[in-house]
């Protein structure tokens, strides 16, 4: 089979450069290592910047996400029980749409059934081929049959634990760490959210969210130990240790119910570089992870698709490969400087296991310069929003 990108991975990134790269007359095909059903469960981001919304609509996808996202034009930020909220909109004029992962890709899927495109799904054993030559392949099995694509570029989107960035050797691969000692403890629950913006709360217990997908659907998190599982955490448990964590006022309107869904996440800050080898780039989680507390790592997917698929219609549409040979640097800038936002807003909220009482009080002096300063929000506000692509 030929085609003109081959798309690992059908989870955001994947679908929405093959959705933008279809609405430019450019061929893909999608292999997804899972059902969709299963895509489809995983409950996930929740916060949009506007630079999302933007290729969701250039990508035809938008309507839904209109109708039914939320606009939030601020954010609060809570320690003990003091609690002030970060104007997005004064400081940046821009606010962030609340609609959730699963909402996006279940659009995103539907647009590129509409238009006929091939997702490959349960494919096995992907295996990439001569992605530094000008012949790259890409070999897969699916219902037992091994099968192989011809394609002009492959586009890395497998996630994390994908295959695509293995295929870049490790002689020019660098990857950069940072484990977090603690996971977040994430429950789904249809209850009303307890505020109509999302609260993110360092207390001596360690962090705590606030969030929401609807008017009643509710998604909370609190830092939890890495050995802990989700079936440690009775509901009672969880609602318990939640309250314990929000300043009173919250405490007491929180309304509680059975978790609908409940989840451990480690968090992790990575990075790869370079993001290109020959004609495989890697976008979203195959090249990068950040700590969901700045709610960056679906943004974050997105910004890395915009640059990708710029540079392809440049190439399709013009014969350049400036803007393919630029992608790497271009995107790496970006990811560097989210990394950064959501290690800081990490550290300001967390509590770490060997955390002294100076490193503490450092932590609250932030939290109160944060609070009182207009230049420190407005630069906490431009970075939460989305720094321009
Ligand atoms: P995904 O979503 O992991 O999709 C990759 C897809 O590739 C498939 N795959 C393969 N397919 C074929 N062959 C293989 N060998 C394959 N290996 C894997 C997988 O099945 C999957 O379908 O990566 P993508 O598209 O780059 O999207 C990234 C986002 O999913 C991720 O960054 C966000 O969910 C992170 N994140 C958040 N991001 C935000 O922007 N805002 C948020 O509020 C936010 N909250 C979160 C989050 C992530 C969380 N967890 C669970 C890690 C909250 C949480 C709790
Ligand atoms: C979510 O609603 O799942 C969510 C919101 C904000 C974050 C992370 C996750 O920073």
């Amino acid at each position: 089979m030929k085609t003109q990108v081959c798309i690992i991975g059908g989870g955001p990134s994947g679908l929405l450069l093959a959705q933008l790269l279809h609405r430019r007359g450019i061929a893909s095909v999608v292999l997804e290592r899972k059902t969709k059903d299963y895509v489809l469960g995983r409950i996930r981001a929740g916060v949009l910047e506007q630079g999302l919304v933007r290729l969701m609509e250039e990508a035809g996808c938008a309507d839904r996400l209109h109708r039914e996202g939320f606009v939030h034009d601020g954010t609060l930020v809570a320690y003990g029980d003091e609690m002030f909220r970060v104007d997005f909109s004064r400081h940046t004029g821009t606010p962030v749409i609340v609609y959730g992962q699963t909402e996006v890709t279940r659009d995103l899927y539907a647009a590129r059934e509409a238009s006929g495109g091939v997702i490959e799904y349960e494919v096995e054993d992907v295996e990439i081929l001569g992605a530094d030559t000008d012949a790259p392949q890409v070999s897969y099995t699916v219902g037992g049959e091994r099968r192989r694509i011809f394609p002009q570029f492959i586009a890395g989107c497998d996630g994390f634990h994908g295959v695509s960035r293995q295929a870049i050797p490790l002689s020019v691969r660098r990857e950069y760490e940072k484990i977090y000692p603690f996971g977040w403890l994430g429950v789904l629950s249809e209850t009303p959210p307890v505020n109509h913006e999302l609260i993110y709360a360092n207390s001596p217990r360690g962090f705590a969210l606030c969030s929401m997908r609807n008017e009643n659907l509710s998604r909370y998190y609190i830092q939890c130990s890495l050995s802990d599982s989700p079936s440690d955490w009775t509901d009672a448990a969880f609602w318990q240790e939640l309250k314990r964590r929000l300043p009173s006022t919250v405490a007491q309107a929180l309304v509680t119910g059975p978790s609908i869904e409940k989840s451990i996440a480690p968090l992790r800050s990575f990075v790869t570089e370079p993001m290109r080898w020959g004609r495989l780039f890697l976008c979203g989680d195959a090249a990068h992870i950040v700590p969901p507390t700045g709610a960056k790592g679906l943004n974050t997917a997105a910004s890395d698709v915009h640059y990708l698929y710029t540079a392809l219609r440049q190439f399709y549409e013009t014969g350049s490969e400036a803007g393919l040979d630029s992608y790497s640097a271009d995107a790496l800038a970006r990811v560097w400087k989210v990394s950064r936002f959501s290690w800081w807003f990490s550290s300001l909220l967390h509590r770490y296991p060997d955390q002294s009482e100076f490193d503490h009080k450092v932590q609250l002096a932030e939290l109160e310069f944060l609070r009182t300063n207009d230049a420190a929000q407005a630069a906490m506000a431009e970075n939460y929003v989305g720094l321009p692509y």
